[in-house]
């Protein structure tokens, strides 16, 4: 969850003057920030330096970071998503491709998994649609009321994109694929399974014989774990709102879990992040697999040995 980033003093200093989607696609830089977390806090996996929105401007969107993402021109007609293309990742986006390559190569030998990632459809149309990051992303609400074709088409726009970025990941070497629903959680349950959970089948299903394990986490999904289950995804990463252990013991036995620290934790003390770190290995323990992860990205604030000492304590259960 966000491990490269602003609370990381050397991520900071790779990032100096350039800006976001100019880093993104600059390779070696890319390598550089995507192996960092590995040995300056002793992560298990690597998750490769990109964003959700970097295959965005090549289906004809223009896109900018403010820090986060920007809409030049939100979508809210039929017209504008009809304009929309879905151009070959591997030519419009071949930059993301050789940071896998690369990484992979760098990683050989070291046992350490690459794990590949999409926005969602929903996410991504969130923002789209709302033209930035937002509290309760009111003009996609009121898209879902007033503009549900237009939407629905958008969303399967999107849902084909993602489907051709994580085939084009899988095939330059990333070992899993994590597919990010940050916002879905701000729908109801009955709009959830409506608008989002659909969407969710068609990646699984889409990603079931590329052989790697599939990931999906959805942030403030605390009402639509059930849904997550059943969606055909082999981990489900879950928010702090979720009660691991329950979680574990309604569907341990048909989805591996991955979560769910609340990463504000991570200013708390060593012993208090250890014993959180047991409390939830003991929580996943019921489940057929449990991978320990924080609820949510790192924040830029969120001290660098906090995010240590999590790491320290996971490896300490382990021996
Ligand atoms: O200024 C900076 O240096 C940029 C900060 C930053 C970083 C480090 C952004 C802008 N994106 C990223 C990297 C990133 N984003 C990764 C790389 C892997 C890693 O280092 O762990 C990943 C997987 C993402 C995914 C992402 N971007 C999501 C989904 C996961 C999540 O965190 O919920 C979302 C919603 C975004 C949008 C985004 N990009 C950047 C920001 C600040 C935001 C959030 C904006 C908002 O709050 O609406």
């Amino acid at each position: 969850m966000r491990q490269a980033g602003r609370y990381l003093p050397e991520y900071r200093k790779v990032r100096e003057g350039i800006a976001f989607f100019d880093f993104c696609r600059d390779v070696e830089r890319a390598v550089e920030v995507s192996l960092q977390p590995l040995d300056l806090v002793g992560t298990e996996a690597v998750i490769f330096f990109s964003d959700i929105f970097v295959p965005i401007p090549a289906m004809g969107v223009e896109v900018d970071f403010a820090p986060g993402p920007v809409i030049a021109a939100p979508i809210r007609s039929r017209g504008q998503v009809d304009a929309l293309t879905n151009p070959d990742p591997r030519e419009s986006v071949p930059f993301v491709f050789e940071i896998l390559r690369r990484l992979r190569s760098e990683l050989e030998g070291r046992s350490v998994p690459l794990l590949g990632f999409a926005g969602a459809p929903f996410t991504l149309a969130a923002y789209l649609v709302e033209g930035a990051g937002s509290r309760n992303f009111s003009a996609l609400k009121t898209a879902m009321h007033r503009e549900e074709a237009m939407l629905r088409a958008l969303l399967d726009h999107l849902a084909e994109g993602v489907i051709a970025y994580a085939r084009a990941q899988i095939e330059a070497g990333a070992q899993a694929f994590q597919l990010f629903d940050t916002w879905a959680g701000l729908l109801s349950r009955e709009e959830y399974a409506i608008w989002i959970q659909p969407q969710h089948r068609r990646v699984a299903e889409a990603l079931a014989d590329s052989g790697v394990p599939t990931i999906l986490y959805v942030g403030n999904g605390a009402h639509v774990v059930d849904c997550m289950a059943d969606t055909g995804f082999d981990v489900i990463s879950l928010d702090w709102r979720v009660d691991l252990g329950r979680a574990a013991r309604k569907f341990g036995d048909r989805v591996s879990l991955q979560g769910n620290l609340d990463p504000g934790t991570l200013a708390a003390s060593p012993e208090t992040i250890r014993a959180r770190v047991g409390e939830l290995r003991e929580a996943g323990r019921s489940a057929r697999g449990h991978i320990l992860n924080l609820g949510h990205g790192c924040l830029p604030e969120t001290p660098v040995e906090g995010v240590r000492a999590f790491t320290d304590a996971v490896r300490s259960l382990q021996e």
